[in-house]
């Protein structure tokens, strides 16, 4: 598969490991100012390189940008959507089996983060909402380490350095700012505007329609402007935030958001694996140039219930599923690799066994997660110990020793 290097030669997710951070120079706050050739509007309309009937679409601008996309790697995005859908619904399943207590689907969204994840070099640095499970896939993120978290046994068990992936984060919009002051420092510390042998990096960060009307937001897109921070902003606009609607978010179309705040804005179609490619390796390379930072608003649809605990036909249409059903993002991407690279049905038949093969792996992995003890809540909290906290632990551990304790009433 080639997918795996971009344009300029960045290294790959899952391959190599990080450069050492070079020692810290002083901030340069004159290079804050905002730059007058900035663009306000890179968004002029959709950017779309594989319809849904998986015909090409030449596009100037992107089309090059994944002119290394070849047989090979047009079918590794493939596997990559398939398994992680795979993973999706297995995890769905297990959910209402009762072995995990809440799961976030992402059915449909997988061109979406699969075209992101994959643009991303292994020393860029993401910070996930709570329903990238593709993105972490691209990461190298074994599919079982995201059941602790929804069955209650851990609060996220990757290590967000070496993976360069940061834990899930449930309060809405949150990691922006912590994506912002990530990609800060990155500038500070003179990791972007090296020129395209040099090992600069960027941050991408991942949040939906609804956490655009997060005021933390707002506060990132303000820090991240006058900083020039390197990040690239991902809003997967899968057009609903639970129950409300997009239209209850916005007054215009998100990208475009961007425009008030100083940096481009641009609309992809989130359905498309090739054009979410495109426009993520575009919008990478300019803030590791130090262009940064880029909103992109990958215009998708959450096919599924918001998680496992909504109920979406209590406020939408089936009639509107049925016409996203029709913009599926795996089928335009296997009617392509049919009709124009002449892929067999053994390709997507190994596909499917690889996929069985995964979920029977994950559903193994999930019976199997150790229980943790009540003392499980106060590890982990803070680097350095905290007495405060200490005292809780051992007040707490000694309630449920005592006979106050709800369940020694039960007894
Ligand atoms: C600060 C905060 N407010 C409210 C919630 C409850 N909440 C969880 S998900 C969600 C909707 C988010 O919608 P969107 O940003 O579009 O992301 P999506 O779930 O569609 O991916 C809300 C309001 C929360 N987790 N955090
Ligand atoms: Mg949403």
């Amino acid at each position: 598969m080639s997918v795996h290097s971009d344009r300029s030669g960045h290294d790959a997710p899952g391959q190599g490991a990080s450069p050492p951070v070079a020692e810290a120079p002083a901030p340069d706050l004159a290079a804050t100012q905002p730059r007058a050739e900035r663009s306000p509007d890179d968004g002029a309309g959709l950017v779309q390189l594989l319809n849904p009937e998986g015909e090409r679409v030449p596009d100037a601008r992107f089309g090059d940008l994944v002119a290394d996309v070849d047989t090979d790697a047009l079918a590794g995005l493939y596997r990559d959507m398939a398994l992680v859908r795979r993973v999706d619904r297995e995890a769905t399943t297990l959910q209402r089996q009762g072995e995990l207590g809440l799961w976030a689907p992402l059915l449909g969204q997988e061109a979406a983060q699969v075209g992101a994840g994959r643009a991303l070099a292994v020393r860029d640095m993401a910070f996930p909402s709570y329903r990238e499970h593709g993105v972490a896939w691209c990461r190298g993120i074994d599919p079982t380490a995201l059941l602790g978290l929804f069955r209650g046994t851990d609060n996220g068990s990757w290590d967000p350095l070496a993976t360069r992936f940061h834990l899930y984060t449930i309060v809405i919009g949150n990691q922006c700012l912590n994506a912002v002051g990530y990609a800060m420092g990155q500038r500070f510390e003179g990791r972007v505007g090296g020129g395209p042998a040099s090992a600069d990096e960027a941050t991408m960060c991942f949040f939906g329609d609804g956490a655009t009307s997060q005021g933390d937001v707002h506060e990132a897109f303000v820090w991240a402007a006058v900083y020039d921070a390197p990040v690239v902003f991902y809003c997967q606009n899968n057009q609903w935030a639970i129950s409300a609607p997009t239209a209850q978010q916005t007054r215009v179309p998100l990208y475009r958001r961007a425009h008030g705040y100083g940096f481009p804005g641009i609309r992809v179609d989130g359905n498309d694996v090739l054009a979410c490619l495109a426009v993520s390796r575009w919008a990478l390379d300019e803030c590791r140039s130090g262009n940064g930072p880029v909103l992109i608003e990958a215009f998708t649809y959450r096919m599924d219930a918001h998680t496992t605990s909504d109920d979406p036909t209590r406020y939408r249409l089936t009639g509107e599923l049925e016409v996203w059903k029709l913009r599926d993002p795996l089928e335009r991407v296997r009617v392509h690799l049919v009709r124009s690279h002449g892929l067999g049905q053994e390709y997507f038949d190994g596909v499917e066994a690889e996929a069985d093969a995964l979920a029977a792996r994950l559903r193994a992995a999930c019976l199997d997660l150790p229980t943790p003890g009540p003392e499980r809540i106060f590890s982990d909290v803070y680097v350095e110990p905290s007495p405060p906290l200490e005292a809780e632990r051992e007040a707490f551990l000694a309630y449920l020793g005592s006979s106050d304790s709800l369940e020694k009433a039960g007894e």
